[in-house]
Formats: structure tokens, C-alpha cells, sequence
């Protein structure tokens, strides 16, 4: 295929290579060539399509907790059929040849999928949760739902109802990720930020750069000036704090940087 992104410049080449301690800061962007769709990128976003107040804040799980619950089960069934792509496998194995060389290379990612493990990379933190994580709404106990019977392909016609928690039995089984208004997972946040403090190269991947608290935590590296590194088509809320920019597919970008 062609490649779209201009070429890595050696510089950073170098940085890549130098580099012995790494902090990946990853979105929905690093899932887009997996075919997981992005949340706000015009015509394919899902929020261009749904709206993130009726489907992601606890408000609307209160409100019709069916549409809610239908619309995970169909985002995981979505999940489920996909494969990591290129992007992925890059991460996975850059960590592992760090982690033989005695660094270390910590992935914090905003994505509820499970593309980054997938592809054989350990994930020190998902900060807005995860999809198959399960737990009642009331009691807060872990729950395990079967895989989902949606193929992602096509939308669900009928709203199906969340199943009611066997160990309260009062709360409905809401999916482990996190709504808007709702806080981050405070261990995964904390080892995020210390994972940010601690690297000498931080790699921002496929993410808009929107949402907080999680979008400040690359820049927990400015405080020691470690370089930063972004990775992306376009340019975003957190590009003008970046010490490189490289405009392009992460799945195309990231075996080359990784090389
Ligand atoms: C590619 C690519 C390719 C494409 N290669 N790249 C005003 C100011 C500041 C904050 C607020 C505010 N008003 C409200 C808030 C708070 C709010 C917030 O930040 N809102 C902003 C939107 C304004 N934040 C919260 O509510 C958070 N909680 C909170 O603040 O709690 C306070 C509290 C404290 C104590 C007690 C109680 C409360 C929670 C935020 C939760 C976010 N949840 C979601 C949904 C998760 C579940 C689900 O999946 O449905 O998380 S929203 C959604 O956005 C999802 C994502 O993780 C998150 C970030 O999106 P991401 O990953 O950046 O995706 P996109 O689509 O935005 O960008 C994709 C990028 O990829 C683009 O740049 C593309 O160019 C790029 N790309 N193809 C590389 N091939």
C-alpha cells in the first residue's frame, strides 16, 4: 500500500532508539485500523453518530438502562471480531525488547477495548475502565457476562434489558467503564502519572486530547523535560505541548518509530 505519513525524521529515529524508559499515552486512534470506531472524528465518530449524554453518564444508564446496556453489548460484540492491528503489535513488542534490556515501556490508554493486550503487550492502566468488565450498578460486585450475541456489523433492532445483580438482587449489571461525570479508577490514574514522571520518552498515540483529568497526564513529563512525542493524522488539543509531531496512521508510523 502507499504510505500516506511522511517519513519518521531521524532525529526522532534516534530518541526512539535512545530511549529506555517509555510512557505510551494511547486513544481510540491506535484502535481506528483495527476498525474500532473513533468517539468524535467527523462522519465515523461515534459521537457524530450517538449522543455521549444519552449513552455515557450514569444519568442515562438511570434513565433506559436498555438502550444503554444494548448499546455496550453491541460496541463489545464490535470488539470482539476485531484483531490488533500493526500499531499494537509495534507497543507490544518495543515493550518486550526494552523490558530484555532491562527498561521498561508502561502503556496507559484511554480505550475500553483489549486490542493493546491482544497483541501481547501488558497494560499498566486503562483509565476509562473496560468494556467485558462487569459489575452491578448498586453493589459494585464484579459480574462476568457470556460473550456478546452482536456481530458489531449491524445495529441491535430491540433494546435488551441488563441483567438484574445475583447478589443483591436490587442494582442492574452496568458495564466497568467510565461515564462522563463519573471518576477515573484512582490505582490506574496514580500509576499512569508515576509512569508519565518517571519515563525519558513519552509517546502520545490516537487521542484527541479532550477529555480530563486523563489528558494532562503526558504532560506530567514537561516538569522534567522529557521528550514528547505525538503520533496522529491530526493535529489535536495536546499537539502544541509536543517536542515532535508525527502526522500519519499509527499503524503505519508506529513499526517504523519502533524498528
Ligand atoms: C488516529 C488514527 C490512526 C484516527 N492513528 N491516530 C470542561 C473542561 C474540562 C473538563 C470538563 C469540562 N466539562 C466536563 C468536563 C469533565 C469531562 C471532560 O473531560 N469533558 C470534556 C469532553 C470537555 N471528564 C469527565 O467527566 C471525566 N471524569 C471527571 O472529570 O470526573 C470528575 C470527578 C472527580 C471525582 C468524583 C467524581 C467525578 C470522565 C471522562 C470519561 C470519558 N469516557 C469516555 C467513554 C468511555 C466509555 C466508552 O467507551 O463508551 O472515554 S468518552 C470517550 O473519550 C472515551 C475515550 O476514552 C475518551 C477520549 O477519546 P479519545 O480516545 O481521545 O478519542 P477521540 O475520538 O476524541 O480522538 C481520536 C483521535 O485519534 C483523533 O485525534 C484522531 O485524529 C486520531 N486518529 N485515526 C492515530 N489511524
Amino acid at each position: 500500500a502507499q504510505s500516506e505519513a511522511p517519513p519518521i525524521p531521524e532525529e526522532v529515529l534516534a530518541l526512539a532508539r535512545a530511549a529506555r524508559r517509555v510512557a505510551v499515552f494511547s486513544g481510540a486512534g491506535i484502535s481506528a485500523e483495527s476498525g474500532v470506531p473513533t468517539f468524535r472524528e467527523v462522519q465515523t465518530g461515534l459521537w457524530e453518530r450517538f449522543s455521549a449524554q444519552d449513552l455515557a453518564t450514569p444519568e442515562a444508564f438511570e434513565s433506559d438502562p436498555a438502550l444503554v446496556h444494548t448499546w455496550y453489548r453491541w460496541r463489545a460484540g464490535l470488539i470482539q471480531q476485531v484483531a490488533p492491528n500493526p500499531g499494537h503489535r509495534a507497543l507490544a513488542q518495543w515493550q518486550q525488547t526494552l523490558r530484555e534490556a532491562g527498561g521498561s515501556l508502561s502503556i496507559a490508554t484511554q480505550n475500553v477495548d483489549d486490542l493493546h493486550e491482544r497483541a501481547g503487550a501488558e497494560v499498566l492502566a486503562h483509565l476509562h475502565g473496560s468494556i467485558t468488565a462487569y459489575r452491578c450498578a448498586d453493589c459494585e460486585a464484579p459480574v462476568e457476562l457470556p460473550g456478546s450475541r452482536y456481530d458489531g456489523a449491524t445495529a441491535p433492532r430491540e433494546p435488551e434489558d441488563p441483567p438484574l445483580c445475583q447478589i443483591c438482587e436490587e442494582g442492574l449489571i452496568r458495564p466497568g467503564v467510565v461515564w462522563f461525570g463519573e471518576a477515573l479508577p484512582m490505582a490506574a490514574f496514580d500509576a499512569a502519572a508515576d509512569a508519565m514522571r518517571a519515563a525519558d520518552l513519552i509517546l502520545v498515540v490516537g487521542t484527541s486530547g479532550l477529555v480530563q483529568p486523563a489528558a494532562s497526564l503526558p504532560l506530567l513529563g514537561m516538569e522534567r523535560g522529557t521528550v514528547l512525542i505525538e503520533v496522529n493524522p491530526e493535529p489535536t488539543e495536546l499537539s502544541d505541548a509536543m517536542h515532535h509531531r508525527l502526522r500519519g496512521p499509527a499503524g503505519e508510523l508506529l513499526p517504523v518509530l519502533v524498528e
